[in-house]
């Protein structure tokens, strides 16, 4: 089904949205701060409201894509979102996302907020992910017309849960790339070709080692830190020396020093029998 949508923010990631769902035939209202950004949109058919106001005047959806939570605020001062259902897919924190919700709802309009799991590029193909929170009801009735940016997934009716989640899936991408440039910066000490070491060596031993996540998933949310594989003990000596390794070879193991302090930690309150996963009890 055809829907009119407005799509406020027309940077690489709110062009990229902007044409998935042109592309998949919905009628398109675009604003951007620098007008000239919609050019190519509206050669496509797109048509440009030349205020915010007119742009969430023009639609029932209102997608809104800028650089942060307090531009998403300046940009809808003036705009009344009155029936109108802001689905914000910008980046921003928990706490941003819930009192946007509220001011949203205090002005007679439904709020739902993204966190994108895609770079452009990837918006519209297989493997890109949107996850959404807050107005169950109106994420229902736009499912469909999501679906054409990216695979949408409702993660609950709190408007911080899908911000909180896109941060903590960035967490977990930061923690990787940390151990990334950790190992490279040792085997390039070593005069190893990083070209092989990666590819051949270093992503198949993560991929093993995420392959793994699940069982530690269950062990933190039970709180049974118990292990059959290596404890803390075994852990902290193994990191005590991987540290100093570095210090050997030249390298600074500064991303790596801050789990080394949690081992330590852990390992000092006596609980060097558990596994890795009773850290979480640390954080
Ligand atoms: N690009 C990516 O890979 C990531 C993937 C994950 C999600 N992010 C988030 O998406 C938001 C927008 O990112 P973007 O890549 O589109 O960013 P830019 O290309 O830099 O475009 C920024 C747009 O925001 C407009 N803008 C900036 N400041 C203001 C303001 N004060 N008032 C109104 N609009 C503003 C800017 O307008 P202009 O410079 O063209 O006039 C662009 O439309 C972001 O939250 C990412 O974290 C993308």
């Amino acid at each position: 089904m055809s829907e009119n949508i407005s799509v406020l923010g027309l940077g690489l990631m709110g062009t990229a949205l902007a044409e998935s769902l042109l592309a998949a035939g919905h009628q398109i209202t675009v604003w951007n701060r620098t007008p000239a950004k919609a050019e190519p949109l509206l050669a496509r058919g797109a048509k440009q409201a030349a205020t915010p106001e007119e742009a969430v005047a023009a639609s029932p959806l209102v997608i809104a894509c800028l650089l942060d939570y307090p531009s998403v605020r300046a940009t809808l001062e003036s705009a009344s979102p009155e029936g109108r259902v802001i689905a914000n897919l910008t980046t921003g924190r928990p706490s941003e996302a819930r009192e946007t919700a509220e001011w949203v709802a205090g002005r007679g309009g439904e709020y739902v907020a993204g966190g994108i799991m895609a770079v452009p590029q990837m918006i519209a193909q297989p493997g890109a992910l949107i996850l959404y929170s807050g107005s169950r009801a109106a994420f229902e009735r736009y499912e469909g017309a999501l679906s054409a940016m990216a695979e949408p997934r409702f993660t609950g009716d709190d408007p911080g849960m899908a911000p909180l989640l896109d941060l903590a899936m960035l967490t977990g991408m930061y923690g990787q790339i940390a151990g990334l440039l950790e190992a490279a910066a040792l085997v390039r000490s070593a005069g190893y070709p990083l070209t092989d070491f990666v590819p051949s060596l270093l992503v198949p031993w993560l991929n093993a080692m995420a392959a793994q996540q699940p069982l530690w998933a269950e062990k933190m949310a039970s709180g049974d830190h118990s292990t059959q594989v290596s404890n803390l003990e075994i852990n902290r000596a193994g990191v005590a020396n991987l540290v100093q390794t570095f210090y050997e070879q030249g390298v600074k193991p500064d991303l790596l020093l801050p789990l080394k302090a949690v081992i330590d930690q852990r390992t000092a309150r006596g609980l060097g029998h558990e596994g890795l996963s009773g850290l979480i009890e640390e954080l």
